[in-house]
């Protein structure tokens, strides 16, 4: 305090200062020059928002290999545990300065955490002088604010693409998949809740709901109490972690950007239009500042969705090179996130007209996460979506993908001209950028971790560029990635073995037709209805069944057969590419076997001849009919 009294007292003393600071041997841990500038010629008041980066990082991929066998639910506060251990005790001497000079008002903003080990704060020259000098630190960098959203003017002609351009409408219909169950953190300028389209579909914390009802921002569970012990009080369906609000745990978007990212993703269409690709997942509102973001503010957010056990984050921002980002940071934080089962999916950037290795932002030039470019509404790629190449040779600790070639990026593209989705907080509005592509693929992402939990974030990635449509140069480039996403094509691959009947016909006049429609998802198996009679004795199982195999007519008809030996007989093949068909059922006069009339037939389907009908969820029974 003595010296900032003097020194604010003397101005003059401040360039003895800059001539010192220069000199002192933690000088050299201040990682950009113009935080170098700013500590050793700015005023001795200017606070300046740094980043301390701590010497021992975790490695979450390390981390998991020591736990052995553990659930997915437990693998994120496992990992924040052993973490904490890690960090915390090279953050303690860092924090108690920290939280000494916030008494004496010198702090502010201030931030740990195990995500990886970092503390971000809010402070002076002195105290950044006194903090860099500390040996678990590594190094500090420069974090101020910066305008991370990728919005772009678009092309003005206000014609939207709907959902129909990836195909997402057919998944809803086919095979009722709309992302059930899964949780895309938006993290953004916040998500407008109550908007119709969007207030069925946020994320209520179980640990929060005290009365459980799952209402979304729920006053009465407003207790003031941790309940989850998470760290976050009251922290009902997300968290704002922009440090402008006297009410951290409301994330209502303090823009607009943020409802129309989370619309893409979940929006369910009830005011009107359907422009959400997940409209049976829930969106976990992560708040940053309006538009502009600390870049720590980000990893807390990606700490708090990954404590929380989001399936998938979505980021529509970015920080250009220019803005120095602690590139190295990042992908420590997105690794980490990865690794312990969140997907990220993250925008490429807004800056198309350039080229070579400076047009992909950060952290969508992180090699593993899924990085999304931006199409029109005719499969063009959007002038402002920005290009790979990216390059790390320069980055360390990881030094590699050096340039030439460079490591490709983006890695899918999806829509984002002139995009329509929710505006805060009622209605829709059309906005263009890498930030309206990202929520597609984010929703595409929530469809299939709902449909295939079993798959890691490697292969939900590596699913989403094998089945997207190839556009400009042959295969996997620069531009689009591996293609514009096709969630059809994605069902069409990855759905999983399972065969529902959903609606059996009633059997007409003396004979016994009738039709079953179901599904059976997934091309390129072999399927097989079976059967089953039963009477007096239910259960009883009758042997056979048939191929249906699979090509392009939807129809088939099967045919009762015998008793002793396949009962059903296809005719005519059925189920189209997908796997989504129905049949009908006809069972001909004169070929009924007398001993099934007045016994009830099921209809289950399995995967081999034979056997049990193992992957069907609702078997249907109906009498025969003399
Ligand atoms: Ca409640
Ligand atoms: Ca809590
Ligand atoms: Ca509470
Ligand atoms: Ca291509």
């Amino acid at each position: 305090m003595f010296l900032t009294t003097a020194i604010l007292a003397a101005p003059g003393l401040l360039c003895m200062q800059a001539a010192d600071a220069r000199t002192l041997p933690q000088f050299a841990k201040l990682r950009e020059t113009e935080l170098q500038n700013l500590v050793a010629d700015g005023p001795s008041d200017k606070m300046i928002h740094v980043d301390l980066i701590f010497k021992t990082q975790p490695n979450f991929e390390v981390l998991k290999a020591g736990f052995g066998k553990i659930s997915d639910e437990e693998l994120p506060k496992a990992l924040r545990q052993k973490s904490l251990e890690i960090c915390q005790p090279e953050q303690a001497a860092a924090l108690k300065i920290i939280s000494a000079q916030y008494a004496e008002g010198n702090a502010d903003q201030i931030a740990a955490l195990w995500l990886t080990n970092v503390v971000g704060v809010t402070t002076t020259p002195e105290v950044i002088l006194e903090l860099a000098a500390l040996p678990e630190v590594n190094y500090v960098h420069y974090d101020p604010p910066r305008e991370g959203v990728l919005l772009d003017s678009g092309t003005g002609r206000g014609s939207t693409c709907d959902q129909n351009t990836i195909n997402s409408p057919w998944g809803w219909k086919r095979m009722n998949a709309k992302g059930q169950g899964s949780v895309i953190a938006v993290i953004d300028t916040g998500t407008c809740y109550t908007h119709p389209d969007l207030v069925n579909n946020i994320w209520v914390n179980p640990g929060e709901d005290l009365d459980g009802d799952g209402v979304t921002w729920d006053a009465d569970d407003m207790n003031g109490i941790d309940d989850d012990g998470n760290g976050y009080v009251d922290d009902l369906i997300g968290w704002a972690f922009d440090h402008t609000t006297g009410t951290p745990n409301n994330p209502m978007d303090h823009g607009y950007h943020g409802t129309h990212t989370s619309g893409t993703v979940v929006g369910d269409g009830t005011d009107g239009s359907e422009v959400g690709t997940a409209p049976g997942a829930k969106v976990m509102p992560v708040r940053t500042s309006t538009l502009i973001t600390h870049e720590i503010e980000v990893w807390q957010g990606m700490e708090y969705a990954m404590l929380m056990d989001a399936d998938v984050i979505s980021m529509s921002l970015g920080w250009w090179y220019g803005w120095l980002p602690d590139r190295a940071t990042w992908r420590a934080n997105c690794d980490n996130t990865q690794a312990s089962g969140v997907m990220m999916v993250i925008a490429a950037g807004n800056e198309g007209s350039w080229y070579g290795i400076q047009s992909v932002r950060t952290p969508g030039d992180v090699p593993d996460v899924t990085t999304v470019g931006a199409t029109d509404c005719s499969d063009n790629i959007a002038s402002f979506s920005s290009v790979g190449p990216v390059q790390w040779a320069d980055v360390p600790p990881y030094n590699d993908h050096p340039h030439p070639p460079g490591l490709n990026k983006p890695d899918v593209s999806a829509p984002g001209v002139d995009t329509l989705s929710t505006y805060p907080c009622s209605g829709y509005t059309t906005l263009s950028g890498t930030s309206m592509a990202t929520p597609h693929v984010a929703g595409a992402a929530a469809i299939l971790r709902s449909i295939r939990p079993d798959l890691s974030v490697a292969e939900c990635k590596a699913a989403l560029m094998a089945t997207s449509v190839d556009f400009g140069p042959p295969g996997l480039d620069n531009q689009f990635g591996a293609g514009r996403i096709d969630v059809a094509e994605m069902l069409k691959t990855y759905a999983p073995l399972r065969a529902d009947i959903y609606k059996l016909g009633a059997a007409t006049g003396g004979t016994v037709n009738f039709t079953i429609e179901g599904t059976a998802a997934r091309a390129g198996h072999n399927y097989w209805l079976l059967g089953s009679a039963s009477g007096n004795e239910p259960g009883t199982t009758l042997p056979g069944g048939i191929v249906m195999p699979i090509n392009q007519d939807w129809l088939f008809n099967l045919i009762m057969a015998q008793t002793n030996g396949p009962i059903f007989q296809n005719n005519r093949g059925s189920l189209d590419g997908a796997g989504f068909g129905s049949a009908t059922v006809q069972v001909t006069p004169g070929m009924i076997p007398g001993s099934l009339v007045g016994q009830f037939v099921s209809f289950a389907c399995a995967t081999s001849p034979g056997s049990v009908a193992d992957y069907t969820t609702n078997p249907v029974n109906l009498e025969i009919l003399p």
